[in-house]
């Protein structure tokens, strides 16, 4: 009879702790964002079910353990030694069977999961994604395969995205849709990338982060996802259907090819247009200053120096800045972008670059 009071007392004390430490872990430790994604769902409720086994776990060995010290303490007086115990081969089969069945059912439940997951849906719609240091772009093969660097997306639609990385590895995650991929440099574009896919329930702004360390910027490896309905969503797939494609930069000015550039090859990663502190200088008054060089000389900003900046970054390295930053391979790059040549892409940029002034971003604002 009192054997099954300690039973029942531990019992008891066990279901409470786990509730207890259930809501500890889940609403004060570990609490997750918004569930933006249908996936989110899916993955939160597997979550869910494994605190309430971490829960219940933890809440089972410290609850006899620590009923054991109090309720079975040595009695004043009691010099007698406990009785030899040899193992409990029932209780032994018990604790290798329940546990390998639990992690059987989590492996088995999991693949299911990850086989949603990763199955093509209905009419899902197909997005290129490009990582570079330190910048995402986005292309959009039904908008004209016009890019941007802006995640554009239509609420309650399936996505697909495919995936690859310039450089070296980046990684694709925004924390409320939950899933997350790796995208590897590849060889061919076409045929080899990486694919994520989900389908965004919330209307709204949610921040893309690059969560692989990739260098020196890494940790402002952003881009804005906007989740839009389908008025918003027309609006601003026409914006984006309005930029320029390859066939209109003939009738652009330099000028304004070379703005193009400038998000199109990632400048604007490591170069900002405001003055602000990135990896490399900012083009802000740029153009005819006096820059000083890491070598301890000083050159006048003309043309021929920006021309052999982009072309061949390491022959003068501006001071304050590391060589080899800089990709080194902007002229392949140009030539085989399918417009014009290096020497024409460079040209623009300059033009560019001449452009960005306190007086010209002034009269913009
Ligand atoms: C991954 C970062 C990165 C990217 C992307 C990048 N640059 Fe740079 N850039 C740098 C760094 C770092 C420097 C300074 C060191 C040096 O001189 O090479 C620099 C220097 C320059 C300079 C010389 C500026 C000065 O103040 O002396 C020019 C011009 C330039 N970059 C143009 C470009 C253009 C055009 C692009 C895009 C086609 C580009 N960069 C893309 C990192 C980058
Ligand atoms: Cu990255």
């Amino acid at each position: 009879m009192k054997k099954y009071k300690h039973a029942f007392a531990v019992f008891v004390l066990t279901i409470l702790s786990t509730i207890g430490l259930y809501a500890l872990f889940r609403f004060f430790l570990f609490r997750f964002p918004t569930q933006a994604s249908a996936e989110a769902v899916v993955i939160d409720n597997f979550a869910d079910i494994h605190f309430w086994l971490q829960a219940f776990l933890f809440a089972l060995i410290m609850v006899i353990m620590l009923y054991a010290v109090f309720a079975f303490r040595r009695q004043p007086d009691d010099e007698s030694e406990g009785p030899h115990v040899h193992g409990h081969t029932g209780l032994e089969i018990i604790w290798t069977i329940v546990p390998t069945a639990v992690v059987i059912g989590f492996a088995i439940y999991s693949v299911g999961i990850l086989n949603g997951l990763l199955a093509p849906q209905e009419g899902e719609r197909t997005i290129e994604v490009v990582g570079r240091q330190w910048s995402w772009k986005f292309v959009y093969p039904d908008i004209d395969d016009k890019s941007g660097t802006e995640l554009g997306l239509l609420v309650n639609e399936p996505v697909v995205l495919h995936m690859w990385a310039e450089d070296v590895i980046h990684s694709f995650w925004v924390p409320e849709f939950r899933v997350k991929q790796d995208l590897l440099p590849v060889q061919n574009s076409e045929t080899d990338y990486y694919v994520l896919r989900f389908t965004p329930t919330e209307e709204g702004e949610f921040k893309l982060r690059c969560a692989e360390i990739c260098g020196l910027q890494h940790s402002q490896m952003f881009a804005t996802v906007r989740v839009m309905n389908q008025t918003d969503y027309d609006a601003w797939a026409a914006e984006i259907a309005s930029k320029p494609g390859l066939d209109e930069l003939e009738g652009m000015t330099a000028e304004e090819r070379g703005q193009f550039w400038y998000t199109e090859f990632g400048c604007n990663g490591c170069h900002s247009l405001d003055g602000a502190a990135m990896a490399g200088p900012t083009w802000l008054n740029l153009f005819g200053k006096e820059e000083q060089l890491a070598d301890g000389t000083a050159v006048i900003v003309d043309d021929a120096y920006l021309y052999e900046s982009i072309l061949n970054p390491n022959a003068k390295i501006t001071a304050g800045y590391n060589p080899g930053i800089m990709p080194q391979n902007f002229e392949d790059q140009f030539n085989n972008f399918g417009w014009g040549d290096a020497d024409q892409i460079t040209n623009d940029l300059i033009a560019f670059i001449r452009t960005i002034t306190d007086d010209t971003t002034a009269s913009s604002r």
